[in-house]
């Protein structure tokens, strides 16, 4: 086992008893959620991995030490401390957090690479990046994560503000099997629904895991995109997510914020352009994503037996 990873007993348990284990990230507790909500959304999101039927193993950087399956008091303690004091920690950074001895929240990228490293099949998240409209250089980590590591992430697709033709395209190229939920089109975080037709489709966490079963059995070293919509009561209409969206990113260029700040700043500016409704889709897509992966790893573990 690598020497920089502290699995907590539950979790080192249930690997070596091959039961289900899903991996949570930390980048929302730190950098996507206002404190207390933050710390609510993710201990919510355990509990609905355990009634999915797995166990969860939420993911940060704790002085230097890759931890996998945070106490709750160890999440508290990590949403509780001072602004600037927490790097996010994409591919890149983590091995600065780890040399450095800091504590750092893991973005979707980092918490795959930790996953993979701790043998955890799969992730359950919010949204992905992608590729910046207008910018189709700027590629989100995220999707070159993907394209490089195997593990299953559960999460409702990527914010309309994206290029979302260019990110399916990207995810394409990287060999990434981009799975549609109970729906034939790509879920823009907020809204169910890009309109973007995806060819993949499935309705149960049983046929979910057998494509997962597959992917590991054809030693496939790419990743997996499961899409999840957010729920139709807490989604928001496409052209409010949107509108808020673009007004945030543009505020976010003219204060002249850059690189891993911006999406912090996007995702409070709209809570505040939409009083709040997008902050409920966001936490509802988050527990909703976590149960589902939940029942995907525990149909996985099933197949496996
Ligand atoms: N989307 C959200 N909330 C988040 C994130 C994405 O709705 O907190 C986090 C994830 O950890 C994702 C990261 O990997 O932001 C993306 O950051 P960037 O755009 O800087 O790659
Ligand atoms: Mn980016």
């Amino acid at each position: 086992m690598n020497p920089h990873l502290d699995l907590a007993p539950e979790i080192r348990d249930a690997l070596n008893n091959d039961q289900p284990v899903v991996a949570l990230e930390s980048t929302l507790i730190t950098h996507g959620l206002p404190y207390p909500l933050s710390v609510e959304t993710a201990l919510a999101m355990e509990r609905a991995v355990r009634e999915g039927g797995a166990i969860p193993a939420t993911i940060a950087i704790l002085e230097g030490r890759i931890t996998v399956g945070l106490t709750a008091e160890q999440i508290d303690q990590l949403a509780q401390r001072p602004a600037g004091t927490v790097r996010k920690c994409s591919r890149r950074d983590l091995p600065v957090a780890v040399g450095l001895g800091e504590y750092g929240a893991t973005t979707v990228a980092g918490t795959m690479m930790v996953a993979h490293m701790a043998d955890i099949a799969v992730f359950a998240t919010g949204g992905i990046g992608g590729v910046h409209r207008g910018h189709p250089q700027d590629i989100s980590a995220d999707l070159t994560e993907l394209g490089q590591t195997p593990v299953a992430v559960v999460c409702s697709g990527a914010k309309s503000i994206l290029d979302l033709p260019l990110t399916l395209e990207v995810l394409e190229t990287q060999g990434v099997p981009v799975i549609g939920y109970g729906t034939d089109t790509l879920p823009a975080f907020y809204t169910r629904s890009s309109g973007l037709p995806l060819s993949i489709r499935v309705d149960t966490p049983e046929a979910a895991a057998r494509i997962i079963g597959a992917a590991r059995d054809l030693r496939s070293t790419n990743g997996l995109v499961i899409a999840v919509p957010v729920s139709a009561e807490d989604e928001l209409p496409l052209d409010a997510a949107e509108t808020a969206i673009v007004k945030a990113t543009e505020e976010a260029e003219a204060q002249g914020i850059y690189g891993a700040a911006v999406t912090p700043f996007v995702l409070a500016r709209v809570a505040e352009l939409t009083e709040g409704t997008s902050r409920s889709a966001n936490t509802s897509l988050l527990i909703n994503n976590a149960l589902v992966a939940g029942q995907i790893a525990a149909a996985l573990a099933e197949l496996r037996r």
